[in-house]
């Protein structure tokens, strides 16, 4: 599903995050020392290669609700920002640093005059968020930072599994209808 608002599209996909071209940035579900890791981090850095974890160690650790910004190797985008989202039942509270993730990213993008951001469903494996309650924080804390961007034109979340795909869009239409 699709949705513009401000002149800015927001739509959600099924695919690979590591698999995004077209896209200036993707945002990788991050662990604090911004290394290799599983899931999300595990396809970007395996397709980016060695190169990004030397880069992003640099600026490691990060807190739960930071982002911060690296150059996408051999990705085909130009940057990459790392997201480190909460464990839930353990970051707490949960929602806002979920939704903190989201924001800062955001910001970064538009600090970069970025067009275009890839974002995955942050924290919704190994660190346990519910899909349908991180659906609502993503999307619902994207749609009040619009009116404050300027460059970005286009947001998308990439789903790895059609179930989540199927709870963003219909997330996403009852957040925008
Ligand atoms: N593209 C898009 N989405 C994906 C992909 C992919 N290639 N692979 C998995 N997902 P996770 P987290 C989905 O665990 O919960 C890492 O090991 C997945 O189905 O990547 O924030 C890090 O090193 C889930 O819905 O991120 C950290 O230690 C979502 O992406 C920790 O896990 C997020 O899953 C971060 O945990």
């Amino acid at each position: 599903m699709k949705a513009v608002i401000h002149n800015i599209s927001i739509e959600c996909i099924q695919g690979d995050i590591a698999n995004q071209p077209n896209m200036d940035a993707v945002v990788n579900a991050a662990n604090a020392q911004l290394r290799m890791g599983g899931g999300v981090a595990g396809a970007i850095h395996r397709t980016a290669g060695p190169g990004l974890e030397e880069e992003s160690r640099r600026q490691a650790p990060i807190k739960p609700g930071q982002a911060v910004i690296t150059g996408g190797h051999r990705l085909p985008n130009s940057y990459v920002i790392h997201c480190l989202g909460p464990v839930y039942g353990q970051d707490e509270p949960s929602d806002k640093l979920l939704a903190d993730c989201y924001r800062n990213a955001l910001r970064l993008a538009e600090e970069y005059q970025l067009k275009s951001v890839a974002f995955p469903a942050i924290s919704t494996g190994v660190f346990g968020y519910p899909v349908e309650a991180a659906a609502k924080v993503a999307l619902k804390s994207i749609l009040d930072e619009l009116t404050n961007l300027s460059s970005l034109g286009h947001i998308r979340f990439v789903l790895f599994r059609t179930e989540d795909l199927q709870i963003y869009n219909s997330v996403l239409k009852k957040l925008t209808e």
